[in-house]
């Protein structure tokens, strides 16, 4: 297995309502960079993400997923993340590992309440982000009201960098106005031909391309005086342009795509890896101690677990992102949070249940550990002589709360156990034993 250096790694999570196609777009991202030879479905249950029996059963993602895959020799890790708000934890603790977020947006509804309560998680980190429209095959897709909607209840600067030409059954054309090319994709998606915008697009494509630059201008006061000059900038000027306004969030660039069909997919994955933020672009983080950790490939080892689990056959695992330094096979560290000492014997990296042991792990890069004694969620660990902790996830506060029981008290040792898997794997949910009440409170969100 290879291993990746910082400048060679993307991170993003997937956002979105239940049901607005991440899943499937993180399935689409795998087939393409050859990850998996066939792409599998919600309803086959065979995704690489909704890999557990109770998401087959829901035919939903319950839970955070860590995807990767390798295109055009970068490594990109994703995280698809469950849409419903019950599961906001996965949501929250993700965007703590990922530097774009990816919004996801059923073009057959455009805005739906989880759009807006993931687009405030990710807000609330001021992370970068870009949207997607998806399911423009779809006969009930209507791109205006979405990008209406989207303008009203997200942002004002929504940005469009793409328009679909035929949205709705055959949705197969795309106009792209950064390159001022049209993007025609065959009958299974893939690899777009290239091609020239029709005249009767002529206008509306130069239209939108112009607003671009004009703001892809003002991200950069170099591009402003070039802008200035020339009343227009080259592709490369926008891109940079571009990529700077996704890193202070006054862009939130739309792509249009049809995940099921793989149509779009080819130009949003170019993207990710050759426009969106890179680890080095991003800023560090801060420590218990005021100070800013860098992410230093040449830096003390350091790690956040941003999220546990627990799997059939492995039983707790737990995933991480090197926020400093390079963690190889073996290596002793500090668990700064608690005290204790733990030794990294196995490093892995995933994708849905498959994990692939690697010798080393460089800085920005995701990867899980087995087999910690004392380390859990939110626990930092460090190369001996760094004492300090990250201030990590702040997880949301309950929203509802009910009481719960076993239905035999003979059970209650089991339901115990169980409740407390499942803080362990979302920390929004909080298990309280109530004296008053002689009862189990559970609170929750959704
Ligand atoms: N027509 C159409 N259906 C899609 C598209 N993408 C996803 N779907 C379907 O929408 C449903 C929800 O997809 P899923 O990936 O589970 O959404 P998630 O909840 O956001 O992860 C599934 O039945 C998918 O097959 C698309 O581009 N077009
Ligand atoms: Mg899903």
């Amino acid at each position: 297995m290879k291993t990746y250096q910082t400048d060679q790694i993307k991170n993003i999570v997937l956002l979105g309502n239940s049901g607005s196609g991440k899943t499937i777009l993180g399935e689409t991202m795998l087939f393409n960079s050859g990850s998996i030879e066939r792409r599998g479905t919600i309803e086959g249950k065979n995704t690489v993400s909704d890999y557990r029996p109770i998401e087959h059963e829901n035919g939903n993602s319950i839970f955070s997923t860590v995807l990767f895959t390798e295109y055009l020799n970068k490594k990109i890790n994703i995280i698809d993340t469950p849409g419903l708000d019950d599961f906001s934890g996965g949501v929250v603790s993700s965007l703590y590992a990922a530097d774009l977020a990816v919004m996801v947006i059923n073009v057959q509804n455009g805005v739906e309440v989880g759009t807006e309560i993931h687009f405030r998680h990710a807000g609330s980190v001021q992370k970068p982000m870009i949207m997607v429209i998806n399911g423009l095959d779809h006969e009930k897709a209507n791109f205006e009201k979405s990008i209406e909607m989207m303008k009203e209840r997200l942002s004002s600067d929504i940005m469009l960098v793409q328009y679909p030409l035929n949205e709705g059954v055959g949705f197969n054309t795309v106009i792209d106005v950064i390159r001022m090319k049209m993007l025609r994709y065959g009958k299974d998606g893939g690899k777009a031909e290239i091609l020239d915008i029709p005249a009767d697009e002529a206008a509306r494509a130069a239209e939108l391309h112009y607003a671009l630059v004009e703001r892809a201008a003002e991200s950069d006061e170099a591009l402003m005086e070039q802008f200035f000059a020339n009343d227009t900038l080259t592709e490369e000027e926008i891109k940079k342009g571009l990529a700077k306004g996704i890193i202070s969030r006054s862009i939130f660039p739309v792509f249009c795509i049809s995940a099921k069909n793989n149509t779009g997919i080819d130009s949003l994955m170019d993207f990710i890896v050759n426009e969106a933020p890179s680890i080095s672009d991003m800023p560090g983080l801060k420590n218990s101690k005021g100070q800013i950790v860098k992410a230093d490939p040449a830096g003390a080892a350091s790690l956040y677990i941003f999220k546990s689990s627990i799997e059939e056959h492995i039983g707790e695992i737990n995933y991480f992102r090197v926020l400093s330094g390079k963690i190889s096979e073996n290596l002793d560290v500090i668990n700064t949070s608690n005290g204790t000492r733990e030794r990294l014997a196995q490093l892995y990296v995933c994708s849905g249940k498959n994990r692939t042991k690697v010798p080393v792990i460089h800085t920005g890069d995701i990867g899980a550990l087995v087999k910690l004694k004392n380390t859990r969620m939110g626990h930092t660990l460090n190369a001996p002589g760094n004492d300090w902790t990250y201030e990590g996830v702040i997880f949301p506060e309950p929203k509802y709360r009910t009481a719960i029981k076993a239905l035999s008290e003979s059970d209650d040792e089991k339901l115990g156990e169980a409740l407390g898997k499942i803080h362990l794997e979302d920390p929004t949910i909080i298990v309280e034993y109530s004296k008053e009440l002689k009862q189990i409170l559970v609170h929750g969100q959704g």
